[in-house]
């Protein structure tokens, strides 16, 4: 099946901003750095990656005759509190398993920013003591088998709704909407750069891209800290994503890069690289990254510009995420 044939439920207000960020660019004296805002994607709760994401996964859910979404993350997990806002919007339930996936020491970490609007939205949040993993766990299952219980009919999505079927179709149809804009702007994105923690963010526009005939490299930054793992998972969800849109082909080992050394050594714990990336891209274009994801590959891709890692002649397309929702959560980042 093609992309376009896969049914997709609107959730965002149609393609998202692309902008140069000439003072970053100036101010790194190589690539022409530019950014695309899934982080003004949607009127939902913020949006952000998730909501465009869900787009293809609703219809599904629909379909199948469900009254509640199921989801798992954080306790400041982006992806819960948008399931929450889509099944507002919808007329549907949710039910929210929120993990101890960081441990960081700001004293309203469970009470502010995306919880906060996941309560909001009158999701039920249920906070479980359990760490950081982006595979599938046992208070997930019991939160599918409560739904049950009470009579209701659940639709369950992974973590960053990344080890879903249709986790990738999401992106790929960014792919598609990058190559339309370049098309108006008269612009071509060489080099992508991403945030990669559950994955199907990179992988879906590696698939969408792949389908495309001009050679671009796609560059995932990993902010999971578990390089292997994030790895595997984009590589598997690539693949998968490209034979469900049909690709054709086999994707190189080539076109599958996730780079490691932004991260730190823990996942939802900014290093000093992430907060200099994070104070550059305000004070420079007053542009605001999260402490977790986004100012993590903005480091990324600080450093690769810098090196010449990517050329002086590159046109770079920076794909931010959403994620700011969590930024009062780090209060303590910025005392005074
Ligand atoms: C997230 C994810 P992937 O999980 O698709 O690789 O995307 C990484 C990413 N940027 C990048 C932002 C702002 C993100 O929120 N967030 C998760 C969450 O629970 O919020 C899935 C981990």
């Amino acid at each position: 099946m093609r992309l376009d044939d896969f049914p997709r439920h609107p959730l965002t207000f149609g393609p998202s901003p692309v902008h140069p960020l000439r003072n970053l660019s100036r101010h790194l004296g190589g690539a022409q750095v530019w950014a695309k805002r899934e982080d003004v994607n949607s009127g939902l709760a913020y949006g952000g990656n998730k909501t465009r994401k869900l787009e293809y996964l609703v219809p599904d859910a629909l379909a199948k005759g469900a009254d509640t979404l199921v989801s798992i993350g954080g306790v400041q997990s982006n992806h819960t509190r948008q399931v929450a806002a889509v099944a507002a919007h919808l007329g549907l339930k949710a039910v929210l398993v929120q993990e101890n996936w960081v441990d960081w020491p700001d004293a309203v970490n469970d009470r502010v920013g995306n919880i906060l609007l996941s309560r909001l939205t009158g999701a039920e949040v249920r906070m479980v003591d359990e760490g950081f993993g982006i595979g599938f766990k046992d208070s997930w299952e019991r939160a599918l088998q409560d739904v049950r219980e009470r009579g209701g009919t659940p639709y369950g999505i992974p973590a960053g709704a990344s080890d879903h079927e249709l986790g990738g179709l999401g992106f790929a149809r960014w792919a598609q909407e990058v190559q339309q804009q370049e098309e108006e702007l008269g612009v071509f994105f060489d080099t992508v750069v991403v945030c990669s923690v559950t994955g199907s963010t990179h992988a879906g526009m590696i698939a969408g891209f792949a389908a495309q005939d001009r050679p671009r490299r796609v560059i995932g930054i990993d902010a999971s800290a578990k390089i292997a793992e994030t790895r595997a998972q984009v590589e598997r969800i690539a693949r998968r994503t490209a034979d469900l849109i049909d690709v054709g082909r086999d994707l190189r080992d080539d076109e599958i890069t996730v780079l490691e050394g932004w991260a730190g050594d823990l996942y939802g714990i900014p290093v000093d690289s992430t907060l200099d990336a994070m104070r550059l891209t305000a004070s420079l274009e007053g542009v605001v990254l999260d402490p977790v994801y986004e100012g993590k590959s903005m480091a990324g891709l600080v450093d690769l510009v810098r090196s010449g890692d990517i050329p002086p002649t590159s046109t770079v397309l920076f794909a931010h995420l959403g994620g700011q929702p969590a930024l009062n959560a780090y209060s303590g980042l910025f005392p005074r």
